[in-house]
């Protein structure tokens, strides 16, 4: 008898149909009543399909799941999951590191090249006929110019390679430092900020994050920096953003992540100084096939009694 999977959203057709030939899936979010739906397949799911915007991994979910086994991301960020409370239970978690890196990463450098060169708001100014009436207010030059990472992990070092490429000075913070990068390291978050021009946030979320960008550290980025958000939105404090942005204390921000995704500030979205993605770091074809395709090996490995392939952890 094929396994059952609880899925909390759909891998692309492809894949669904892929993992629908190894076993048996239910698409939580079109169930009528999704609680019911638990507590009547609660014997039978020993697996979960999760990721980070759909029904979250809770600790009462969990609970309510005897046989669960194995929790499946479709993603590298896991704080939709409580992790604490799968390690209680021995309940093996998987992730799909690697494979997302250079396009986030893309993405990030995206964002530094609109802000830098008005992209976004250039292509306005064409469309809008602004141009017949005098040229485009100048931009800011990239290169020789300081990008502070905030994370150096696998992303942060994929955006300080792209951005040494642009002949950008690369610093970075993070928890510790890093003894195989050739980065200047800066323990102190609001010290970094003050020594760069760009502050691109690549850290993982989750409550040690929460609200690790405050007014302070913006404030110290100053008023010809930017700031770019490709990581979570719970680690930049959304208001004093909000403020920092209104009162011109920073240049601008380019943001693909958000506190309460979809939910996008009202403010923000008639502000100039500011670039809005809809959280597409990882949103091609070719990195959501391959997040598809990890997401199943792994849960072939886990049922088959093979090795993990990306384990979380
Ligand atoms: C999403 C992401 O998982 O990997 C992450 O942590 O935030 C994204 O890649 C993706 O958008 C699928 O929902």
């Amino acid at each position: 008898m094929q396994k059952t999977v609880l899925a909390m959203q759909s891998l692309l057709p492809d894949e669904m149909s892929e993992l629908e030939t190894h076993f048996r899936v239910i698409r939580l979010w079109k169930q009528r009543d999704p609680e019911a739906t638990i507590k009547e397949e609660r014997d039978n799911i020993v697996a979960i399909l999760s990721t980070y915007n759909a029904t979250r991994v809770s600790e009462s979910l969990i609970e309510a799941l005897p046989n669960l086994e194995i929790i499946a991301q479709f993603g590298v960020g896991v704080n939709n999951i409580n992790i604490e409370a799968a390690a209680a239970r021995d309940i093996a978690v998987t992730y799909t590191p690697d494979v997302l890196t250079n396009d986030t990463a893309d993405i990030a450098v995206s964002l530094v090249l609109a802000l830098a060169r008005r992209i976004v708001e250039g292509d306005m100014f064409v469309r809008v006929s602004k141009w017949q009436n005098g040229p485009l207010p100048l931009g800011t030059t990239m290169a020789g110019k300081t990008a502070g990472i905030v994370g150096l992990g696998r992303i942060g070092q994929a955006i300080a390679r792209r951005l040494a490429a642009f002949d950008m000075n690369i610093i970075y913070h993070g928890r510790e430092e890093k003894q195989d990068q050739p980065y200047e390291y800066y323990a102190d978050l609001t010290e970094m900020a003050s020594a760069a021009d760009f502050l691109v946030v690549s850290c993982t979320g989750g409550e040690e994050t929460k609200n690790l960008v405050n007014y302070g550290v913006l404030e110290a980025l100053g008023s010809k920096g930017f700031l770019v958000n490709i990581a979570r939105g719970s680690v930049v404090n959304e208001e004093d953003l909000l403020i920092i942005l209104r009162n011109q204390a920073i240049a601008g921000a380019g943001l693909d992540v958000f506190a309460a995704e979809p939910h996008v500030p009202e403010a923000m979205l008639t502000m100039d100084n500011v670039v809005l993605l809809p959280h597409i770091g990882s949103a091609t074809i070719e990195t959501r096939t391959e997040m598809g395709q990890l997401v199943i090996r792994n849960l072939r490995a886990h049922f088959e009694g093979e090795p993990l392939l990306t384990p979380y952890q």
